[in-house]
């Protein structure tokens, strides 16, 4: 009876043992990082951000176990620029030729170029990057689609990718797997063209019966699936896309590299196609939201994020992994589909309080969602700590317990106790950019807006821009939805922020 007991008390000393190394190896080891970069969506889309007329309730759940952001801001208003500085840790507006990439774009980020998946690489990390790219590919004349790709994600520090080249509204309309076209038969070659039409598909201007979605400005070129885009493109037949899978093929490409690389730490940037258009929900989200296609495919970017958070339980990851979900941009309506978006918004307000949308040096352009998950080590809140997606170079880096290189990341500052929700104040200012080159500065309660000659409104969208030829001036405290430009009435504080923003572009902060 004796010897039992004392058997079974070593025995369950053992396992405790055991036990608590597994857990403190865990701890100890370097945190997996996932960023979901969602794409379009707006600081009003959420439920977890006030959102009433749709329920979000797997990203309501990340908010719940996590730290969700008031004040966080994605560097530029438009795509390209908003990943390159990402990745880079360098605003977009300081390097010519990172505006909206078209499809055939060559590399953006050179190889060579300090980027946050190397600096992560350099770290132990297997890096990998599922979804939209939009940041060009390939050497000085653009991708060889039918043979090796140059230049891409592998050459700046990814181990692994799976991308949508540029965006779904863009040839060509095939996905990327490391350097090569999935699915591509040789005697089928891929040709793409943003100059001129090319080969014998047919456009959606000469043949609009042929389309089961019509644009509503732009995207009249080569139909893809009943669907015209941007640029021309001839072949692949076998590569295409059908975009109704596209988010299943997304999400299992990203759940099964969580999948092969669980036993080390891993940096996955997964960057959705939701929501960006032409939404194509898959069926199973078709009028499921009630808003239209919009609102179904905010649905499934939900579903989306509850696969992922799901699996890292089902893996026991959750404690070892920061979680991150935010957007490249603020909301746009009608971005060129009839999809019927503007009809059926039934009062949803995607930019919540916010003014402008994508493309807008107003806060809709840039403050976007951000929950950051990590269980354990980041307490589930609230915070209106400013914070910018620049400084999530720096901050990871810190994270990863490496030091940032002299010529890497030139305005990424460390900021990982704001990510980590353990600083309250964050950065001393935060620069905008819109989709023009407008820049802004937030500095504490203030926002400028510099003077630009740019359009008020944008045609196509009907959002407003933000633009104007005066000094804008707005107390985000009381005016968030910057309504009241208050520059005359304080002239000391738009010297003041006017001449830091002139400081920051020739960089002397
Ligand atoms: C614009 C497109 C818009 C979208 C955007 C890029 C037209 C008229 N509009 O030029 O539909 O593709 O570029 O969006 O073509 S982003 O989210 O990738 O920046
Ligand atoms: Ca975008």
């Amino acid at each position: 009876m004796i010897k039992l007991s004392l058997l079974s008390v070593s025995f369950l000393f053992l396992m405790n043992t055991a036990f608590s190394q597994q857990t403190k190896q865990s701890e100890n080891s370097k945190p997996n990082i996932i960023i979901i970069y969602a794409d379009d969506l707006g600081y009003g889309d959420l439920s977890c951000y006030g959102a009433t007329k749709i329920k979000t309730p797997n990203i309501d759940k990340l908010s719940q176990q996590g730290l969700r952001f008031t004040d966080s801001h994605a560097t530029s208003a438009t795509c390209t620029p908003s990943r390159y500085s990402l990745l880079t840790g360098q605003y977009a507006w300081r390097k010519k030729g990172t505006d909206i990439a078209p499809g055939n774009a060559a590399a953006l980020i050179k190889p060579g170029t300090p980027t946050l998946p190397s600096m992560l690489q350099g770290a132990g990390y297997q890096t990998g990057v599922v979804g939209k790219w939009h940041l060009g590919l390939g050497d000085e004349t653009g991708p060889n689609w039918n043979g090796d790709i140059t230049s891409g994600p592998l050459d700046i520090g990814f181990n692994y990718a799976f991308l949508i080249p540029a965006t779904g509204d863009r040839v060509p309309c095939v996905f990327v797997e490391n350097r090569r076209v999935v699915n591509l038969n040789p005697n089928d070659p891929i040709e793409v063209s943003y100059a001129h039409p090319i080969g014998n598909n047919p456009t959606g201007k000469e043949h609009p019966e042929l389309l089961k979605m019509h644009p509503s400005h732009g995207h009249d070129n080569t139909i893809v699936n009943g669907i015209s885009r941007i640029g021309y493109m001839s072949g692949g037949k076998d590569a295409l896309w059908t975009d109704e899978n596209i988010v299943d093929t997304l999400t299992s490409k990203a759940k099964q590299f969580i999948v092969d690389h669980q036993d080390k730490p891993f940096f996955l940037y997964f960057a959705t196609h939701d929501i960006h258009v032409p939404r194509v929900p898959n069926k199973r989200f078709v009028g499921k939201s009630g808003l239209g296609a919009r609102g179904d495919v905010i649905l499934q970017l939900d579903w989306t994020v509850g696969e992922i958070n799901k699996l890292l339980d089902s893996l026991h990851l959750t404690k070892n992994t920061l979680l991150i979900l935010s957007s490249d941009n603020g909301p746009v309506v009608d971005d060129g589909y009839q999809d019927r978006a503007v009809e059926l918004l039934n009062g949803h307000t995607p930019a919540g309080v916010l003014r402008g949308g994508k493309y807008s040096a107003f806060d809709g352009g840039t403050r976007v969602p951000f929950i950051v998950k990590w269980q354990g080590k980041v307490t589930p809140g609230i915070t209106n700590a400013p914070f910018s997606h620049i400084d999530l170079y720096a901050s990871l880096a810190s994270l990863a317990g490496v030091k940032v290189a002299a010529n890497a990341a030139p305005d990424s500052y460390n900021e990982l106790g704001v990510l980590l929700g353990k600083e309250k104040k964050g950065r001393d200012y935060i620069v905008e950019h819109a989709m023009n080159g407008t820049l802004s500065i937030i500095k504490g309660k203030w926002k400028y807006i510099e003077p630009s000659n740019g359009k008020r409104i944008d045609e196509n969208t009907n959002i407003e821009l933000g633009n104007f030829i005066g000094q804008q001036l707005y107390d985000l405290s009381i005016d968030l939805s910057e309504k009241n430009n208050v520059a005359i009435a304080h002239p000391t504080v738009v010297t003041e922020l006017a001449g830091m923003l002139a400081n920051i572009k020739t960089k002397k902060d």
